[in-house]
């Protein structure tokens, strides 16, 4: 055996970090919070279960403050949970780079930072970290080289997804322990509902959290809730879906405020920290929920839920939400499998679709027994995957 692979055999039997690694990632805000949502959850997954030293550059702290309110917007270099964020601005300095250069999402590195990684011996390992989709052809492309045009250097794809073949999904190791721990204790629920200023809800109200984008189907959805059999309380996070709960209510909300018409009530939340978003997932019987993180944050939840794709152009948007649908449905019953779909197709707006009907809305609560079992055995399977951070920790050391 040479030299050389007898080193990279051992490389890839050491313990990693051997010594502590460095990375760097970087992320784009290109609008909303996911972008930063999945960034902020890697970095700390990284440094807390890795080991990894972390510098997370983000070009928009505000959006990123959002999510954790410890990050102040005017600083330029802080720390938070274990993680150096950078403010990453067009004045960029020169530094070292790490030994991992994450570019989420294709967000372009700066050229001076790409000048310091040809000078870097070795060079870091560069991986574009790309959207999570459930189509086929991810496995095929996932953790593929894609060689620099001009420079010395090797970009590697890694796209997260549902099944071995890819790169999996963001989970911390301890997730379904505190899930399981908080769904167990009445104290941490109760201290849950006091932080936000809610009483408890009442055991035979439906609780349905709400997090979407601007969509015509919501007054559709709430006009429904209200003249229904059954109680539902809406607890909807301030976003994009208050100006159609606004035109609902004929009146401009706020955080705090409340609407009561027929058997539904609305509760404005704050928009709240990523880990009492996972308390309010964990806590409602349905939950809505939209583009990449929340959505995957409401499958490690175990409810059922209904997802608002991100629209993109020529509705490639409801390819990717077919796919998903294939996938989540394979094992569930034929007429909650058929109601998912329809309702999932009808609130993103999927032209053959139609609107969401009081029949619809009906249907779907009569598969609301199966559709949990479903959720539950699905939110069961995945966690046995390797996770996301584990996978990229594991994929980066066999290339350094
Ligand atoms: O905000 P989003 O619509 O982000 C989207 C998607 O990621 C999309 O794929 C991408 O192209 C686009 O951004 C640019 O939805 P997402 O992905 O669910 O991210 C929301 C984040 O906000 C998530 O980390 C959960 C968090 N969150 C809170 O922390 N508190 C809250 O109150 C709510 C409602 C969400």
């Amino acid at each position: 055996m040479s030299v050389l692979m007898l080193s990279r055999l051992f490389a890839a039997s050491m313990p990693f970090p051997a010594t502590k690694s460095e990375w760097d990632i970087f992320c784009h805000v290109v609008d909303n919070f996911g972008d930063i949502g999945v960034c902020w959850r890697l970095a700390r997954q990284l440094a807390a279960e890795h080991g990894v030293g972390v510098r997370l550059w983000v070009d928009e702290l505000e959006s990123f403050q959002r999510i954790c309110p410890a990050i102040d917007p005017r600083q330029s270099i802080q720390r938070a949970h274990g993680v150096e964020v950078r403010h990453w601005t067009a004045d960029f300095p020169d530094l070292v780079p790490g030994d991992v250069v994450i570019e989420a999402f294709a967000c372009h590195l700066p050229e001076r930072f790409v000048a310091g990684m040809v000078g870097r011996h070795p060079p870091p390992v560069w991986i574009n970290l790309d959207y999570l989709s459930a189509e086929a052809w991810v496995a095929g492309c996932h953790a593929l080289p894609s060689p620099h045009p001009r420079l010395p250097l090797t970009k590697y794809f890694f796209f997260p997804g549902f099944n071995e073949e890819t790169g999996g999904l963001l989970r911390e190791a301890n997730l379904p322990a505190l899930r399981q721990a908080y769904d167990a204790s009445p104290e941490q629920q109760k201290n849950f509902w006091r932080a936000l200023e809610l009483s408890p809800p009442a055991p035979d109200v439906l609780l349905v959290s709400l997090f979407s984008y601007a969509n015509p189907a919501i007054t559709d959805l709430l006009d429904i809730w209200a003249r229904g059999r059954m109680r539902v309380c809406c607890l909807a996070p301030v976003t994009r879906s208050l100006s159609a709960i606004e035109a609902f209510a004929g009146r401009p909300l706020k955080a705090g405020d409340s609407v009561r018409r027929g058997t539904l009530e609305i509760r404005m939340l704050p928009f709240v920290t990523q880990t009492e978003y996972d308390r309010l997932l964990w806590s409602c019987d349905i939950n809505l929920v939209r583009g990449e993180d929340s959505f995957v944050r409401a499958q490690w939840a175990a409810k059922p839920m209904l997802w608002h794709i991100y629209p993109q152009q020529d509705e490639a948007h409801l390819i990717k939400l077919g796919a998903f649908l294939d996938r989540y449905c394979a094992r569930l019953p034929d007429a909650a499998s058929q109601v998912l779909r329809q309702l999932h197709m009808a609130w993103n707006g999927a032209p053959a679709a139609g609107a969401i009907t009081t029949d619809l809305w009906a249907q779907w609560i009569d598969a609301l027994p199966d559709l949990r079992r479903h959720a539950v055995k699905w939110e069961e399977i995945r966690s046995k995957q390797e996770d996301l951070c584990s996978n990229l920790v594991r994929f980066c050391r066999s290339k350094l």
